[in-house]
């Protein structure tokens, strides 16, 4: 190789040291280049596909047009599982209606109950569709998912709502007072407030209220309108010193209110073991 060559080879080996990556440094071993041998494929947007929805959490409460109200009503909670669900609607509602209820404890969810037995005719117009509740479900959250078809048969149209409820036991010891064990028992009415508000009682306890006040009030069971989870508890309206009375024969967690002041909040429990 003669002086031309040498310097010619030099000035091309300074080059290519210069233009290759990770060989800036003299005397290391210049990695290797590795050609890609596989050809990553490009996914291109199609713009014609939606991308896949966020999953969203599922409303806690539907309600369907015809839905008036329900025991037990949207986020109440009862220390006890209520032994059955009513729901009631202002139209006449077809077979094909049915409730289910899902209990939820642990993050297990479980089926609690089907109904699709037709729905009952209301006192005051409508339908309603009940459901018996097992008591071994115990504490956690109760789903109430219903269908309300109109009667007509198939082809009827029909409506889906649900709405949920909580039990929890461990409100029986702060919020109730407990008069067990007792033949006969007394709630005052004043101030727009039931006094004591939830009681525990046995079975065959009568329940005196009376109204120790000037306005008047009502004893009615739940719900607010339908007043049909217990239809013989209704005292009527309650003018000063009357009272009202009321012989439990049946266990279960009875929640009633006045119906003239419901919304400031005169709303009471019966216990009843
Ligand atoms: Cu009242």
């Amino acid at each position: 190789m003669n002086t031309k060559m040498k310097q010619i080879f030099i000035i091309l080996s300074i080059i290519l040291i210069g233009l290759t990556p990770g060989c800036a440094r003299q005397g290391e071993t210049p990695a290797p280049t590795v050609a890609p041998t596989t050809t990553v494929p490009v996914t291109k947007p199609d713009v014609t596909t939606t991308p896949p929805p966020t999953p969203v959490a599922e409303p806690e409460e539907v309600k369907t047009s015809n839905f008036v109200d329900s025991v037990p009503s949207h986020k109440e909670v009862f220390a006890t599982v209520p032994e059955e669900v009513i729901i009631n609607f202002d139209n006449v509602l077809g077979d094909t209606s049915k409730v289910t209820v899902y209990h939820e404890m642990d993050g297990k969810t479980h089926i609690a109950s089907i109904e699709t037995r037709p729905p009952e005719t209301r006192m005051t117009g409508g339908s309603l569709m009940r459901t018996k509740l097992d008591p071994q479900y115990g504490d956690g959250k109760y789903t109430v998912k219903y269908r309300a078809c109109q009667a007509g048969g198939a082809g009827s149209t029909c409506m889906d709502g649900r709405y949920s409820f909580t039990v929890d036991s461990s409100t029986l010891n702060n919020n109730y007072a407990d008069m067990t064990k007792k033949a006969y028992i007394e709630i005052k009415m004043a101030g727009n407030r039931f006094n004591p508000q939830n009681v525990i009682i046995s079975r065959g306890t009568r329940v005196r209220w009376t109204n120790e006040e000037g306005t008047r009030h009502t004893v009615v069971s739940n719900p607010f309108k339908s007043q049909n989870y217990v239809l013989s508890l209704n005292s009527g309206l309650l003018s000063k010193y009357n009272n009202y009375e009321y012989t439990f024969t049946k266990t279960g967690e009875f929640p009633y209110h006045c119906s003239l002041h419901y919304s400031d909040g005169m709303v009471g429990r019966i216990l009843v073991k």
